[in-house]
């Protein structure tokens, strides 16, 4: 069935969701995004990608031509329209149309782009016997060029870590920062259990603070457990008990193994198990 899109302030048939190929979006991944999910029919943390949203606009510059409220009304909206109850939201915001050239007062008209549709996931067996993972030569972005904090359109620095990961017959790929410590994957954040005690990068690592990231964080925390957002070395990695990604598309997926070392037991882990029950009685929860 063809999507309703919502682009130029309604909802509008997929053929007819088109924009300006001088839009700096385009041209220079000039803009910013949030993926989003909708469980049993609701926007799942929608307020706090809103948020994010705004705050990653805010540091480049961009004015969205919407309130945060229009803009949650209009990933309501296009929810609705395409009758998704269990699936996947995709908001844009671009530049806008302008010249060939960098200068951001030379651009008009940003963009605000809602796709909702189905999700595609990792492959079942991941959720069942984990993933592996290999270390990405390609590094993340150095936090002094551009902050991992800003979910941007340009993505080129996790698509060439991610080539890597798919050359190795992998789903996922480790990025380590410009320090050698452990950063995030190309979509998904990090931790580690080891003695019962949860670890993960903190935001100086050079991270994209996520959501999903947080929300274990809470839940851990809520659980009894101690977390520590602490730096952490690939060996660190290597020796822990048990490892696993968090993020919007992959929710809680067990890490089984990585550069050829095997994880803990090389199965998923009990505290990861609990953590992704635990994670999924929130996504049900209506929050
Ligand atoms: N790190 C990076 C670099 C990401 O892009 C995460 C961590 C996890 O953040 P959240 O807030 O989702 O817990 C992300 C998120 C996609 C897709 O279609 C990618 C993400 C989220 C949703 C969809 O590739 N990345």
């Amino acid at each position: 069935m063809a999507l309703k899109i919502f682009l130029g302030g309604k909802l509008v048939d997929e053929a007819d969701a088109k924009i300006s190929v001088f839009d700096h979006g385009l041209l220079y991944g000039d803009g910013v995004f949030e993926g989003i999910r909708v469980y049993g029919g609701r926007v799942f943390l929608h307020q706090k990608h809103i948020d994010r949203l705004f705050e990653s606009a805010k540091a480049i510059r961009l004015t969205i031509p919407m309130t945060p409220k229009e803009v949650m009304s209009a990933v309501e909206a296009t929810v609705k329209a395409n009758q998704i109850t269990d699936g996947y939201v995709r908001l844009v915001v671009t530049r806008g149309a302008g010249s060939l050239g960098l200068d951001i007062r030379k651009t008009s008209n940003p963009q605000v782009i809602v796709i909702a549709d189905t999700i595609t996931l990792y492959p079942p067996e991941t959720y069942t016997k984990g993933m592996h993972l290999v270390t990405a030569s390609t590094i993340r972005n150095h936090p002094g060029a551009l902050s991992a904090r800003i979910k941007s359109l340009n993505y080129l620095n996790n698509i060439l870590a991610r080539i890597e990961g798919t050359d190795a017959g992998m789903v996922e790929a480790l990025m380590l920062n410009h320090k050698g410590e452990v950063a995030e994957c190309t979509g998904d954040n990090i931790f580690i259990v080891k003695n019962r005690v949860l670890m993960t990068p903190g935001l100086d690592a050079g991270i994209l603070e996520g959501l999903t990231r947080n929300a274990v964080i809470e839940l851990a925390r809520e659980g009894g457990y101690e977390v520590r957002e602490m730096s952490l070395t690939r060996h660190d990695l290597y020796v822990a008990d048990e490892m696993f990604l968090t993020g919007t598309a992959a929710e809680v997926v067990a890490v089984v193994s990585l550069d050829g070392r095997s994880i803990g037991s090389g199965q998923p882990g009990p505290v990861t198990k609990d953590l992704l029950e635990r994670f999924q009685a929130l996504t049900r929860s209506g929050v």
